[in-house]
């Protein structure tokens, strides 16, 4: 049987017509999974058949979650996360591609994956405190010391988001590290401290690198509600504007005791919560000052899920002097030699 189609609008009716059968064969038991990457794929071809028809571009322009790997961010988005250091992009995975996800994940937090060291950890406490004890479980870099994780949906359609944040300034954004943290219920103490990320991190001067940039878009996936009863992400709207580093401080006296740093808020800077509906994700800058409160909710924990993409050229630098994001890592704030000024005030430039 051949089609002559002459105009868009005959595409569009034969795809709708396409559309309409699929809904009728999934009613017999096509799974989930397919059900959602065939509305992803019909949305993706109405989307290019707008864009290369006689449609205006900027009118038809589709945003969001267009397809399996593919999520566009709108102008704003993008300006509002160089502008205030942080944004909330709703329902980017549905509850079928989270929870696959949510499983892997409760792998880790109960020791169903073997993490070593200092990369299994509460970040709001010293080490060395009993694992019942802990307030936030806390493993560093998932996707290393479990391999299948690696590449996984979120993973893809975050690759795709941060090329969009960086693309006019001609960054290749490739992911640094990931990590995964729980709140657990009922704990006031799950409090992650003020800090700005690049604290943590060796600038430019200790990566001995030529070229003069920090480029990074740190993503959280909430694989369960969160507000600020359970200890949302929370942020200084517009603090990393500038990109200068405030002076931090170990929580835990030193790093021998204890990860975590902690800077100052003034009672009249502008704070923000940043919850997120299971599915959503925040994304936040590598100057923004951020951190979360405790988790007061009785019965429900906070899992997060962070995905962290940096400009190629740094994740290299960095890599060269032995700094992985692990916290065994011999190379870390406290042994960077760039002055550290910033990590600790009573050491000068
Ligand atoms: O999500 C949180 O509670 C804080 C996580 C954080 O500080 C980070 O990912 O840099």
């Amino acid at each position: 049987m051949a089609f002559n189609i002459r105009t868009s609008a005959q595409l569009l009716l034969l795809l709708s017509l396409i559309h309409f059968c699929s809904a009728v064969w999934c009613g017999f038991g096509a799974s989930a999974f397919h059900r959602h990457s065939y509305k992803y794929e019909i949305a993706s071809l109405q989307n290019n058949l707008l864009r290369g028809g006689d449609q205006d571009d900027s009118t038809e322009r589709k945003y969001g979650r267009v397809s399996q790997n593919e999520y566009f961010l709108t102008p704003d988005q993008i300006e509002a996360f160089h502008r205030d250091g942080c944004i909330t992009l709703e329902h980017v995975l549905t509850e079928e591609e989270v929870e696959p996800l949510c499983a892997i994940f409760d792998r880790f937090v109960n020791g169903g994956v073997a993490v070593p060291g200092k990369d299994f950890c509460d970040m709001s406490q010293p080490f060395g405190t009993p694992y019942d004890e802990w307030n936030l479980v806390n493993c560093m870099l998932p996707s290393r010391y479990f391999p299948p994780l690696q590449n996984n949906i979120y993973e893809r359609i975050t690759n795709h988001i941060a090329a969009q944040l960086f693309q006019s300034h001609n960054h290749t954004m490739v992911k640094d590290y990931d990590q995964l943290l729980n709140k657990r219920p009922n704990r006031t103490a799950a409090v992650f401290a003020w800090h700005q990320d690049m604290a943590y991190w060796p600038g430019v001067e200790a990566l001995h690198m030529h070229v003069n940039t920090t480029a990074t878009c740190t993503f959280s996936l909430a694989l369960d509600d969160s507000d600020e009863e359970n200890g949302c992400l929370r942020y200084v709207e517009g603090s990393g504007a500038t990109k200068t580093l405030r002076p931090h401080r170990p929580v835990n006296q030193n790093r021998e005791k204890g990860h975590a740093l902690i800077t100052d808020v003034r009672d009249d800077e502008p704070i923000r919560l940043a919850p997120a509906r299971k599915g959503s994700i925040t994304i936040h800058d590598e100057y923004v000052v951020h951190g979360s409160g405790g988790n007061n909710s009785p019965r429900r924990q906070r899992r997060t899920y962070v995905l962290a993409y940096r400009a190629q050229e740094i994740v290299e630098a960095e890599r060269r002097i032995g700094f992985t994001h692990s916290h065994n890592d011999q190379v870390n704030w406290d042994t960077f030699e760039d002055g550290a000024s910033h990590r600790n005030p009573q050491k000068t430039k």
